[in-house]
């Protein structure tokens, strides 16, 4: 008798006695049995499989219980946590399960420029993205197209994003913002206190759609345009990168949305080109001048329309979460508050009426302090904890013998390096004038960060090993940085001119939902205002 059949004979006897117990079991009993049983054997089994079988040539992969699902609860819920633990276990580079996909992280000033500076024939952004921002965006942008074709993208989209576009953006974000504190019933409340997590969203779409869309679009803005938005933006969340599609009544609602507002985009786009009224006011007229890609073929309409879409919702979720932190750090430490205010009365000026100048970009440029808390706010909050490519390559992780194959994704989490102590003091602690210290240059550059590269839409930074990058780096960066600052410096420096504001009484700041695309406070996210 040989081994095989030796075994076979032992398990069918112990189990024959187990299977015939089952099999007499009435079945609302047997079933269950049976699927919980065939459930252990395979968590077992894949428990097993990771105890004994190590890759020689693999990073680590952190243990988990259940196949496919793998750290998904635990990374979804506390990313930092379980990147600080496991960084404690196995160093910068470790591997972990998320819903099926295996994904290598990649730790510290390092792994954010292995990642971000990744070769364009080894990773892949969009085989990373494209699932979950396509059905947002609409076909043909993004990442629903090659590489080059973003990268030009990027380029058109930045027409709109010059010194001259900001200086006409900023009396306009405060237009908005006045009428939102002088009109809004979610600002107007009783008891003064408003919710955050509501009227940011309101505020950072008012003014994005003002200035990069123009006065038309924003015009047209209703109730039915707030719930098409709404119904976009339940598009955009993680879930949707586990299942990008559903047969559920959000999934079509979102594609509705997405139709229909790209829609509205082609109205205007079809009247400025009938009408021959193609300007500098806004992104639409920016993308319509220039979407000629280098080899000739042109952007069509709808594409144009798509990217608006693909454009003004990145913005939407990074501005609003960082204003509403902003907002919440400011109401914690009041003086901050103070310190604001006479920043815009020494460099704004008092006119002979007695009231402030109004605000100006080149004003704002002037402005150390509001900068350095929006800087400081992206160091703490910064909106996208977690940034992915696909794996298209072998990959060797530098300084080690790993190997990264094909089909695994990269990831950095440039926010949890902003946290670090070893590159900023006190890393929990909200101080802005960190950034105005002699020193503080220091942790915002490295070696090669002088030197720049140009990927087709203008100059970045060579380097992408700084511990400081909320806007990432390399042919990825983001193009928004500029836009957000004045936006975010205007929402905040109209706030500070009118009110002053704490958080509620016996409060503190809110608890951080890393659930959602961005790392949004967790609600109630209050603050309690008055005017000044
Ligand atoms: C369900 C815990 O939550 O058990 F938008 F023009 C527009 C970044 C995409 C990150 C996806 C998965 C987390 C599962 C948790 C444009 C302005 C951009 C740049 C498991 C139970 C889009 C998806 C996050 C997977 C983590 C980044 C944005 N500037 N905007 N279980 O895209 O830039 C744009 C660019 C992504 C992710 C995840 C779970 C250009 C749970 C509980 C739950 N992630 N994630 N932008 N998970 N659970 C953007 C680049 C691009
Ligand atoms: C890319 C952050 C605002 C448009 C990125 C990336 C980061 C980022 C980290 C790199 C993503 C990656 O490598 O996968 C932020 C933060 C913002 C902000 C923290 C605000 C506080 C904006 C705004 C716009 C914008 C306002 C548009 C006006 C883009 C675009 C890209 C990008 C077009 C390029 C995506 C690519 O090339 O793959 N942003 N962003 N962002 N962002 Fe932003």
């Amino acid at each position: 008798m040989g081994l095989v059949s030796d075994v076979h004979d032992l398990a069918y006897e112990h189990a024959a006695p187990y299977l015939a117990a089952i099999a007499a079991m009435p079945l609302y009993k047997s079933v269950p049995l049976l699927w919980f049983g065939t459930m252990a054997v395979v968590v077992l089994l894949n428990a097993a499989r990771q105890v004994l079988f190590r890759h020689p040539n693999r990073v680590p992969v952190v243990f988990y219980w259940f196949p496919w699902v793998g750290s998904a609860v635990t990374y979804g819920q506390r990313p930092y946590e379980f990147f600080r633990e496991n960084q404690k276990k196995y160093g910068d580079h470790f591997s972990f399960v998320l819903c099926g996909r295996v994904m290598t992280v990649c730790l510290g000033p390092k792994g954010n420029d292995f990642v971000f500076n990744g070769k364009l024939a080894d990773v892949s952004a969009e085989e990373a993205y494209k699932h979950l921002t396509t059905p947002v965006f609409g076909e043909g942008v993004v990442y629903d197209c090659p590489n080059e074709r973003l990268m030009e993208q990027k380029k058109f989209a930045k027409g709109a994003l010059t010194r001259d576009a900001f200086r006409s953006y900023v009396p306009k974000i405060v237009g908005e913002v006045m009428q939102y504190i002088n009109n809004n019933p979610r600002f107007l409340t009783p008891d003064h206190s408003i919710e955050l997590t509501k009227t940011n969203p309101e505020l950072t779409i008012y003014t994005a759609s003002r200035t990069l869309l123009g006065d038309e679009v924003r015009a047209k803005f209703d109730k039915r345009t707030a719930e098409l938005y709404s119904d976009l933006d339940k598009g955009f969340k993680p879930l949707n990168f586990v299942f990008p599609n559903l047969p559920l009544p959000y999934y079509k609602a979102r594609d509705r949305a997405q139709q229909q507002i790209a829609g509205q985009y082609l109205e205007v786009i079809n009247r400025r080109r009938r009408d021959n009224d193609i300007q500098d006011r806004d992104l639409i007229d920016a993308i319509m001048k220039t979407s000629t890609y280098k080899d000739g073929v042109k952007m069509t309409d709808q594409e144009i329309a798509n990217l608006c879409i693909g454009i003004l919702m990145g913005g939407q979720h990074t501005s609003a979460s960082t204003s509403a932190w902003a907002m919440l750090h400011l109401g914690h430490k009041t003086e901050l508050i103070d310190k604001l205010y006479e920043e815009q009365v020494k460099v704004s000026g008092v006119g002979p009426d007695g009231k402030l100048n109004p605000l100006t970009y080149d004003d704002l440029q002037k402005m150390p302090i509001v900068n350095a808390v929006i800087k400081e706010t992206l160091r703490i909050h910064s909106p996208l904890h977690s940034i992915f490519r696909k794996v298209m390559r072998p990959m060797a992780v530098p300084g080690t013998n790993y190997i990264v194959p094909p089909g695994h994704y990269v990831m950095v989490s440039p926010g949890y390096t902003h946290l670090d102590e070893q590159y900023f003091k006190n890393s929990e602690e909200f101080d802005p004038f960190r950034w105005l210290e002699p020193t503080a240059v220091k942790a915002d550059k490295d070696k090669e960060s002088e030197q720049t590269v140009d990927y087709g839409f203008g100059a970045v930074s060579k380097g992408a090993g700084s511990p400081y990058l909320p806007f990432g780096g390399g042919r990825h960066r983001c193009i928004g940085e500029q836009f957000a600052f004045v936006q975010l410096g205007t929402i905040l420096s109209t706030f500070v001119r009118e009110l002053k504001w704490t958080l509620p009484a016996g409060q503190s700041l809110p608890e951080v939902d890393y659930e959602s695309m961005v790392t949004l406070p967790k609600h109630p996210a209050k603050i309690v205002y008055a005017r000044r």
